[in-house]
């Protein structure tokens, strides 16, 4: 059986509409309630509003992406208890309306970063770009955050100050602004453009990480897998955090959910199945030590839910992004193992045997440039990966059965 075929899908205001959805073969619909502010309670009648469109389509919504973790539990400052109060009361909301999957992330501050978000490929089609250089310029230039060039060797530092040079003061300006602002607003996380001067909200922001190194924000992740793994299995639902992007420590913050290790660690913390993992290839696939492929064999018993998707790899840590099925990763063995995976659990007799998938990201091309779109989440193009990875599961599939 190929994964479970989802979405990405941002509520009633997506020009996408559910039922254009249902008309591209989607089987599971993935949503958040994007309208209520980050660290109050989910309640039931707005969950249940959602999951009745989704289900008059004839579709499931398989997957919460995300239900945010407020920053007062990642820094545990004063308004923490009743944060992981409301965290944990969304979670029963959601069990209770039979919505059993939730992904969320870690990520101090900043959710996932990008440098351009418009980068033209030579067939005209659009992708997202991660250059360290030009994120190195934003730092310790256009930023401004205090000490940051401590953080950087000479070389690169020599490269952002050329990228800045060249920069007019615009460009300057609008790269600060979709780091901070327009790739962080639409996914509900801290800075949702209200404030005038994001750049000192955002540098505020940053501070409250002052005294918090990476054992002290694993120790906080550890606390609050305790406090909400729990009530996770009551309302039996599974958690699954999604990795780092890009997986490497960034703006002096630290990061832990990048590497291999850091999902062994965290699935150690509580043993159980409701404390799962989002298995994201484009995010980890950043850090080139990490093995795809192992990490589903090693950890796949874990994994709830998966984002895939492809990078172009160049030095200095840069990378863009690509169709679903080119570039850099090989998604070959990556899709025959999670293929494997749902076996083993159907024959281990695991009722939670199959594994939803989106086509994450995408190249944005054709009438994609005609509709408003977040970004990285252009239609088409996202349906291209979503045909190609079908196709590669049905192949896969008759291999796998000797057909
Ligand atoms: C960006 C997304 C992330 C992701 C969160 C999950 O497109 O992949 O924002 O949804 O990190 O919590």
């Amino acid at each position: 059986m190929a994964l479970e075929k989802t979405f990405r899908w941002f509520g009633f205001s997506d020009p996408v509409q559910l039922s254009d959805l249902k008309m591209m073969g989607i089987e599971g619909v993935v949503t958040a309630l994007h309208h209520i502010p980050n660290g109050e309670v989910w309640p039931v009648d707005e969950i249940m509003k959602v999951k009745s469109a989704i289900e008059a389509q004839g579709m499931r919504w398989s997957v919460v992406e995300s239900l945010p973790v407020s920053e007062g539990i990642k820094t545990r400052n004063s308004d923490c208890e009743r944060l992981i109060t409301n965290y944990k009361q969304s979670i029963h909301n959601l069990g209770a309306c039979g919505i059993d999957t939730v992904c969320y992330n870690f990520m101090p501050v900043l959710d996932w970063i990008r440098t351009n978000l418009h980068y033209p490929l030579p067939h005209g089609g659009e992708v997202m770009y991660f250059d360290f250089a030009t994120f190195v310029a934003f730092d310790v230039f256009i930023l401004k955050r205090p000490h940051a060039n401590r953080d950087y060797e000479v070389a690169i530092l020599e490269k952002a100050a050329k990228i800045v040079a060249e920069m007019p003061e615009e460009e300057r300006e609008q790269l600060a602004h979709n780091i901070i602002v327009v790739s962080q607003g639409f996914i509900d996380g801290t800075i949702d453009g209200s404030v005038v001067d994001y750049k000192k909200e955002f540098l505020s922001f940053l501070d409250t990480y002052r005294d918090i190194d990476t054992a002290k924000l694993r120790q906080h992740l550890s606390l609050f897998l305790k406090e909400v793994v729990p009530a996770a299995e009551d309302g039996g639902v599974k958690l699954c955090i999604h990795p780092d992007d890009p997986p490497f420590p960034v703006l002096g913050l630290p990061r832990i959910v990048s590497t291999q290790d850091d999902l062994e660690w965290i699935c150690a913390q509580v043993d159980s199945n409701a404390n799962g993992i989002t298995f994201c290839t484009g995010s980890l696939s950043v850090n080139r030590q990490n093995n795809l492929e192992e990490i589903v064999k090693k950890l796949g018993h874990r994994i709830h839910f998966t984002h895939l998707r492809n990078n172009v790899f160049f030095k200095d840590n840069a990378f863009h992004e690509y169709g679903h099925i080119e570039g850099d990763i090989d998604m070959y063995p990556i899709v025959k193992a999670l293929l494997q995976e749902q076996i083993r659990r159907k024959e281990t007799g695991r009722n939670d045997f199959r594994i939803p998938f989106r086509p994450d990201h995408g190249v944005k091309m054709l009438d994609d440039f005609n509709r408003s779109a977040n970004p990285g989440y252009p239609l088409i193009g996202r349906l291209k990966g979503l045909a190609e990875l079908s196709g590669m599961q049905l192949a896969i599939e008759r291999e796998l059965k000797g057909m």
